[in-house]
């Protein structure tokens, strides 16, 4: 492989302050309380700032300011206004990309490559592409009139902080809502750099709001009797709860849940191009992906082909500082994450399964976690059945496309899967039997603001993205 080493990306270009308040009503508040927690580099273990924990009586002001703004200003816009300020905001990400992706990396622990090339581009496309639907709504078959709900409430994960941010509040403030989020408490910087974004751009105070806190927060939020649509991303747990406190409500609710997908490699496939998408499948963003592919199934034929050669791939996976341009696979982000994926990696050899990790020297510092191999897994196997939302990788076979069918359907999700083969007609009868939002062939991980994206069972309902992600915020 060509090896170069360019210096690691610099962290002078991104500016953080030691700590950040509420963005409520167009500025930056204290909490009512003062309460604060700390958001920490996950690589060096080092604390990056301090970050308020906003209390029901902070929670209640955002809303209120989101009521105002819709009421007052928002709703009343012309379509085509909303749409000039979405590629106003689009275009400043633009403008800002690299020094939103150190941001991101540093507070997420991800690989700046991902950061620079994956997360914030597709965050100004998704701005760009919500931006152009707001004076179209009309013609859009959502009927002549189209109306906003009113206020989102919308809480996200950590997994990709700001990604998550765009796919809820563009399409929510296109179609004329106002928007109180909340980040996740262990990445919420970018988040806070959106807000000054919403200033930059002159956005009307109360169209967006940020709360910080943690689930307390997020709750109180969703629970908010002045909120009309709730949007969450996250674990199936924390979903569930939410669709069960807003049930007594009228609210309508979105949610994207957790994801155990299944990457078919069929005999004919090209296998240096299935290893590369078996690789990105579950390595990319160390795994903390709801829609990874954390299951392979490899057909009977070219099982020890396949798996050669995709432990000499994960020889050459570069494990490490996020910021080294070089890296591959980044930090696991949280103490408590990289606890999951310990146990229920312990309990894939308790139960009988073979683990396998290229050699790989981990910092010393930070919360790291080998690329990690499975394989002699059942289907009864928790590492099978369970997300582990880390870069760790179950392998299971099957003989016909039948087999693979029945196997990868067997999970409560129902998010994702990726076919490998070069036969258009079983890649077609396949996309139609498997069970899952989105089907991938020849490819996979690929995200694109056109199209909408979301799960089958247990992996939640709604989708966002393209046209369909419009239809979660409008009333027709
Ligand atoms: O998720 P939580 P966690 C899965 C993944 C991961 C596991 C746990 O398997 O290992 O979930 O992660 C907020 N009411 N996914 O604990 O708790 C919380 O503050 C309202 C899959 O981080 O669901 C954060 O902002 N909000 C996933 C957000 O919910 C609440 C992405 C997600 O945190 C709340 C993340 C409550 N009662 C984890 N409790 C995906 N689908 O991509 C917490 N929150």
């Amino acid at each position: 492989r060509f090896e170069y080493a360019p210096a690691p990306e610099s962290t002078a270009i991104v500016d953080i302050k030691p700590s950040y308040g509420l963005f409520i009503n167009g500025e930056f508040v204290s909490g009512k309380d003062g309460a604060a927690f700390k958001t920490v580099n996950p690589a060096t273990e080092e604390v990056l700032a301090e970050i308020t924990e906003a209390e029901p009586s902070d929670v209640d002001a955002a809303v209120k300011a989101a009521r105002t703004a819709y009421d007052k200003v928002w709703s009343k816009l012309k379509p085509a206004e909303r749409g000039k300020y979405l590629f106003r905001i689009a275009r400043i990400i633009a403008e800002r990309a690299r020094e939103l992706a150190v941001l991101e990396s540093i507070d997420n622990g991800k690989p700046i490559r991902e950061s620079r090339d994956v997360d914030i581009p597709l965050v100004s496309a998704h701005f760009f592409y919500y931006a152009g639907w707001a004076d179209k709504l009309a013609y859009a078959g959502f009927g002549p009139a189209p109306q906003p709900l009113g206020v989102a409430a919308q809480v996200i994960p950590w997994n990709f902080p700001l990604l998550m941010l765009a796919w809820k509040i563009a399409p929510a403030l296109a179609c004329g809502n106002t928007v109180v989020l909340k980040p996740a408490e262990t990445t919420p910087l970018t988040a806070l750099a959106f807000a000054e974004i919403c200033q930059q751009a002159d956005l009307p105070p109360g169209v967006v709001n940020i709360v910080t806190g943690a689930g307390d927060t997020g709750r109180t939020l969703v629970e908010h009797p002045g909120v009309n649509k709730v949007a969450f991303t996250g674990s199936t747990d924390v979903g569930k709860a939410i669709a069960r406190s807003v049930a007594g409500t009228a609210k309508k609710v979105t949610l994207e849940l957790g994801g155990k997908a299944a990457n078919i490699v069929f005999d004919d496939a090209p296998i240096d191009q299935a290893v590369e998408g078996i690789v990105n499948g579950i390595f990319f963003n160390q795994g903390h992906v709801c829609c990874a592919g954390s299951r392979l199934l490899i057909q009977e034929s070219v099982y020890d082909e396949v798996l050669d050669s995709l432990k000499r791939r994960l020889m050459t996976l570069r494990v490490g500082d996020p910021l080294d341009k070089n890296t591959d696979v980044g930090a696991i982000n949280s103490a408590a994450q990289l606890e999951k994926i310990r146990e229920l990696s312990q309990i894939g050899e308790n139960e009988g399964a073979h683990r396998w990790s290229p050699p790989c020297e981990l910092p010393d510092r930070g919360f790291w976690f080998a690329p990690t191999l499975f394989t002699e897994v059942t289907q009864a196997h928790r590492i099978a059945r369970e997300e582990i939302f880390g870069p760790v990788l179950s392998v299971l076979s099957f003989r016909t496309p039948g087999e693979a069918v029945e196997k990868a359907n067997n999970t409560p999700y129902g998010l994702s899967a990726g076919v490998w083969t070069e036969k258009g007609s079983l890649i077609l009868s396949m996309a139609n039997k498997l069970r899952a939002g989105v089907v991938w062939a020849n490819t996979f991980n690929k995200f694109d603001p056109t199209s909408p994206f979301g799960g089958y069972k247990e992996s939640g309902y709604g989708r966002e993205g393209g046209r369909h992600g419009l239809e979660a915020y409008l009333n027709v």
